[in-house]
């Protein structure tokens, strides 16, 4: 049997972040996980492009242009969508998972670090709190991933 899989290593790897700065305190925090995730897994700083957009809805637009740019191995999207009470959610949520689409679309793998909570609290816990980083957890995601596609050419 011929097993492929995605070896945790990400020396020559270039990496793009597409942050959004809605909820910013909390996206930076994921920001800041997904970095060091890169640098402790062989990422040259140099090697990392980072992106700001306003908020999650216009992070697939972005995450495409630099798709298709060439730069770029793989992309994490980063990002804090809290319902609070509004049904807006739906719509912001929505639109920031289709950056899975441009993934498909461009071959560039494109891995998911946009918390979707109900609260505040609850996407503190996923941006460093007691349920881990998030944004750390897609940056490792997108370093396997990268890596799996280099294995199956
Ligand atoms: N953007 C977010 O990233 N998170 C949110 O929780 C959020 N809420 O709740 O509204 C949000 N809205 C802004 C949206 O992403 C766009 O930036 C805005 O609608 C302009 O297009």
């Amino acid at each position: 049997m011929r097993i492929h899989e995605g070896v945790l290593d990400g020396s020559g790897l270039r990496v793009g972040l597409v942050a959004s700065r809605f909820n910013e305190v909390i996206v930076r925090a994921l920001v800041d996980g997904a970095s060091d995730c890169l640098r402790r897994h062989g990422v040259a700083d140099d090697d990392i492009e980072l992106a700001w957009v306003p908020g999650a809805f216009e992070l697939p637009l972005v995450v495409q242009r630099l798709a298709v740019s060439g730069r770029l191995d793989v992309i994490v999207a980063l990002g804090a969508v809290i319902r609070g009470q509004t049904p807006h959610f739906d719509y912001v949520a929505g639109q920031a998972a289709e950056v899975g689409r441009v993934a498909l679309a461009t071959g560039v793998p494109v891995t998911f670090g946009v918390l979707t909570t109900e609260t505040a609290e609850q996407a503190a816990d996923r941006a460093g709190g007691k349920m881990g980083n998030k944004g750390w957890d897609a940056a490792l995601a997108a370093i396997e991933t990268a890596r799996l596609l280099a294995d199956l050419k």
